[in-house]
Order: C-alpha cells, then sequence, then structure tokens
C-alpha cells in the first residue's frame, strides 16, 4: 500500500513539538489500542525521550482486553507507566490522573502547574482524552485524522496543564504491514487511500487471523479467497450496482468500517509477543 501524506503539515507540527518541548515536565504519548506498536511514531522517539513518557493506550473499547492488559505490561517496562484508556466514553480517567501525579516536577516547580504534552499520531484520540480529563469540550475532535492544527493549552484543575498537539506521522511509512495497520485504524486521511486495497488487505488479514470475526458478521457459508470473500460480503451487505454485480469500493468500505467500529468484535491486530520477535 502506497501511503503519502502532506510532509509539510508534519514538518511543522514536528517542530512545534520540538519547540514547545522544553516548557513541560512529562509526554503524553497516545497509541492506538489495537496498533500499540505500529501507532509508536519513530521519528519523534528520540526527542520525546528527554522527558519522562506516559503511555495511553485509547479506543481500549475496541481492543481485546486481554491483549491490551499484556500491552500495557509490556509497555510498563519502557515507558515513565503506561495505561488504557476509553477516551472517547471517559473511562480509565482517574488511573490516569494518579499516574500523572506521581511525574517528578522538573526544577523549581514551586506553585507553578505540572505541564504536560499530548503527542501522537493523527487521529489517534489525543483531544478526545484532554477533553475527558478536563471533563467538557475545550480541544476539537473529529472521526478524521488532522483535526487538530495547531497547539492548544488546556488547564485542568489538580494544576495540571496540558498541550494538545497536531498529529504527527513520519516522513516515510516503509513497512507495508505497519501502513497498512495505520490505514486500517484510520490514521491516513481516507481520501489518501486505495479504499479497495485496504478492504483487500483486511479481509485477507482477518481470514488469516480471525476467520470467525468474519464468518459470524456477515454470516458466511465458506471459506473462499479474499477477493470472493468481498465479493461476498458486498453481496450480503446489499453494495450492488446495475446489473446486480458487486460495488467492491462500497463493500471494501463497510467492511473497514466495521472493523473500526469493533462490530467484528474486539479486535487488537498487533500481539505484544510478535512485536517483540519483530524487534529481535
Ligand atoms: N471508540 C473510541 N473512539 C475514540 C476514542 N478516542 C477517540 N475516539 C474517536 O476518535 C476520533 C478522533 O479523536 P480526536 O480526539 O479528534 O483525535 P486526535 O488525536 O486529536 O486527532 P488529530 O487532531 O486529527 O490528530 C473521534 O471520532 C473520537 O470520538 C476511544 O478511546 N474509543
Ligand atoms: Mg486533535
Amino acid at each position: 500500500m502506497q501511503v503519502q501524506w502532506y510532509p509539510g503539515q508534519m514538518a511543522k507540527a514536528k517542530r512545534l513539538l520540538r519547540e514547545n518541548l522544553k516548557f513541560v515536565d512529562a509526554v503524553i504519548e497516545v497509541l492506538d489500542a489495537r496498533i500499540p506498536a505500529s501507532s509508536r511514531n519513530p521519528d519523534i522517539r528520540e526527542l520525546i525521550m528527554q522527558k519522562p513518557v506516559v503511555a495511553v493506550l485509547t479506543r481500549s473499547d475496541l481492543a481485546d482486553p486481554k491483549l491490551t492488559d499484556a500491552w500495557i505490561d509490556a509497555l510498563q517496562k519502557k515507558y515513565f507507566a503506561a495505561t488504557a484508556v476509553d477516551a472517547k466514553k471517559g473511562r480509565g480517567m482517574k488511573k490516569l490522573l494518579g499516574c500523572l501525579k506521581t511525574i517528578p516536577r522538573q526544577g523549581k516547580f514551586g506553585k507553578r502547574p505540572l505541564r504536560l504534552m499530548v503527542v501522537g499520531i493523527p487521529n489517534v484520540g489525543k483531544s478526545s482524552l484532554i477533553n475527558r480529563l478536563i471533563g467538557r469540550s475545550a480541544a476539537q475532535t473529529g472521526d478524521r485524522p488532522g483535526v487538530t492544527k495547531g497547539k492548544q493549552w488546556v488547564r485542568l484543575p489538580g494544576n495540571l496543564e496540558l498541550l494538545d498537539m497536531p498529529g504527527l506521522l513520519w516522513p516515510k511509512i516503509e513497512n507495508k504491514q505497519q501502513a497498512f495497520y495505520l490505514a486500517a485504524a484510520g490514521t491516513i486521511k481516507d481520501e489518501i487511500l486505495d479504499r479497495v486495497e485496504l478492504g483487500y488487505q483486511l479481509v485477507s488479514y482477518l481470514r488469516e487471523k480471525e476467520p470467525e470475526s468474519l464468518f459470524n458478521r456477515y454470516k458466511l457459508q465458506q471459506d473462499l479467497d479474499p477477493v470472493e470473500m468481498l465479493t461476498e460480503i458486498g453481496r450480503k451487505s446489499g453494495c450492488l450496482v446495475k446489473g446486480g454485480e458487486v460495488d467492491l469500493e462500497a463493500a471494501a468500505s463497510v467492511l473497514v468500517k466495521d472493523f473500526r467500529e469493533a462490530r467484528l468484535g474486539r479486535l487488537t491486530l498487533e500481539k505484544p509477543c510478535e512485536q517483540e520477535e519483530e524487534n529481535a
């Protein structure tokens, strides 16, 4: 899958991160609970590691709970702390606030609030998380990448200040599997994606790793190859054009949407053990 976006916007976001890092005590790195490894941005790793980093897994409501626990265990070894939330409904906020309270303040802290920068890839839930932490809509959110364009400070009760940042992707996603994960999770603008190709990749992945999710959702009768399976999903979902043929683009859209909304079940695409093996 060829993945391209707007490098200018990303370069600006990275500059913003670099310039503002000196004003904060720590960083919250927001990761998608369904793809915790692929949603880590390697391009900002060195920069943010100058500070304590708290990993927050969003969309835990859409991910496999057991694997989320396993990911938290794995991440706690590498991060200052790690925890999971549902940033849409607001679950896990107390625990997160508890983690944040243990962050050491830099320099002469005095009465100054603890300052945290919230970073992560586009559309991962940074602004939603901030809104949930303060209990009202202070930061703009939306179900597409690129909603937050500039930085925004938000003050919380309990002497805490959060800096919302635009989403950051790295210049080139070399790894095809990672590009697929990021696209499936909704990080890359839908307009610049080949929808049918994403549909094929998703159906191939699920057919191999989570076949019952497809069989149950679309009431499939038999195993088919990925092309036939996507066609069958389209037929079952009423994605037809004149003459009764299946509209593959519509079928792919149905599948991707069903995955993103966990109608195929709570699926985590990346397992922590697989990831360790890959890194080794
Ligand atoms: N189900 C679910 N949806 C979430 C969660 N967190 C965020 N969302 C949804 O994901 C979408 C993106 O959320 P935002 O908070 O705008 O994401 P962002 O990281 O600020 O995005 P940019 O500013 O575009 O980089 C919205 O539709 C949110 O409602 C979560 O934990 N669970
Ligand atoms: Mg945002």
